[in-house]
């Protein structure tokens, strides 16, 4: 495993303080699994460092029941389980939207996406040993190691969420302990919702009648009509992101390219939170005339991003390549970043419009 300072030398970096970083679209497409070093770092404070023989993980449960856990407690109280799934920041894309207008928030490309093996425990089966049973209108919230604005940070799921199979507490990426900046020694992996809602560096869980007050919860990551501005913006009105929208981008050409006339290969990403993807359409001349991508779909990995790859001719000249995806309940995406602007900039899933020339 490349050193830290290695690690972030081949990422795109828009902050040191808090550290966040994306790799590069054509290394994002080069392999299923995102390799830990690649895979883009969204934090909001300083990285933790915490030492896994002391680490504590403590759970309040039924009235009166508080567990308290060592990762040996979890790796071997529990039954081990395992997912392959995707993660995306809800800033993901935000560069698109910032073309239309000012928007807050770091310039994410469509980088601050990765899918790995996420390997640990169902939070669903430490719950029932806590003594939670399912139930409506419960929450469960989350408190982390690392501190933003002199709080912990801090984020809820609903319950039924919280004890759905897809939710874990992972301890490995693709087969290998978390690396520092992604949550060593433990996090949660709330499938199929934005990042934000999956908190690293765990250190407390409590199952509440309430969302977590915690201003990550409740004042950041809602979303709100285009007519609001960031001094008219009131939290309890915004919409709390949760589950992730259809989205795909072109990861090959970059933009910019330069490419030779003729038949020329474009291969992306396609994601949605928690349905699949049904088909992909490529253009090479902005969306006037649309082919079909080839799906490259993997069994077995339903939380998890689609690769995709198409054929596309083109002649000399200056093209507009784009792409949009179709998700299995026949939502696509906006054709523009105006259709969805918002003064955070979340959600961008219009259209990923990639311009390239093409030369003899
Ligand atoms: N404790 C903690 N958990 C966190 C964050 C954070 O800043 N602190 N960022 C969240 C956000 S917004 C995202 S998108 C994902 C990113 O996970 P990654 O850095 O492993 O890619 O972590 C989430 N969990
Ligand atoms: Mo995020």
């Amino acid at each position: 495993m490349p050193s830290r300072p290695e690690r972030k030398a081949s990422l795109i970096v828009h902050d040191d303080r808090p550290y966040n970083a994306e790799p590069p679209l054509g290394r994002l497409r080069a392999s299923y699994r995102t390799p830990a070093e690649d895979f883009y770092v969204r934090s909001h404070g300083d990285l933790p460092n915490l030492d896994s023989k002391t680490w504590r993980l403590t759970v309040v449960g039924r009235a009166g029941l508080t567990l308290t856990l060592s990762l040996d407690d979890l790796r071997t109280g529990f039954p081990m389980a395992a997912l392959t799934a995707t993660m995306q920041c809800a800033g993901n894309r935000r560069a698109d939207m910032r073309a239309v207008a000012p928007v807050s928030g770091d310039p994410w490309e469509a980088g601050a996406i990765g899918t790995a093996e996420w390997t640990g425990i169902r939070l669903g089966d430490l719950l029932r040993e806590a003594g939670i049973a399912e139930g409506v209108d419960r929450h469960v919230a989350f408190e982390s190691h690392d501190t933003v604005d002199g709080r912990p940070y801090g984020v809820s799921i609903p319950l039924a969420k919280a004890m759905s199979p897809e939710t874990l507490l992972a301890y490995a990426m693709n087969g290998e302990a978390l690396l520092p900046e992604h949550g060593f020694p433990v996090r949660a992996v709330v499938l199929g919702y934005a990042g934000v809602r999956s908190p690293k560096w765990l250190r407390h869980i409590a199952v509440q009648d309430h969302p977590s007050d915690n201003p990550i919860q409740a004042n950041d990551y809602k979303l709100y009509p285009a007519d609001v501005t960031a001094e008219t913006a009131d939290p309890a009105k915004g919409y709390t992101i949760e589950t992730m929208p259809v989205n795909a981008a072109i990861c090959e050409p970059e933009r910019g390219g330069v490419l030779i006339a003729g038949r020329n290969r474009v291969r992306g990403y396609a994601v949605c939170g928690d349905r699949a993807i049904a088909r992909v359409d490529v253009s090479g001349n902005g969306g006037r005339s649309w082919r079909q991508a080839d799906l490259e779909h993997e069994a077995g990995a339903p939380f998890a991003w689609t690769f995709w790859a198409a054929d596309l001719d083109l002649p000399p000249g200056e093209h507009e390549l784009t792409v949009r995806a179709w998700d299995t309940a026949g939502q696509t995406q906006p054709a523009l970043p105006d259709d969805t602007w918002n003064h955070k900039g979340y959600l961008c899933t219009c259209w990923h419009r990639v311009r390239v020339s093409v030369t003899d």
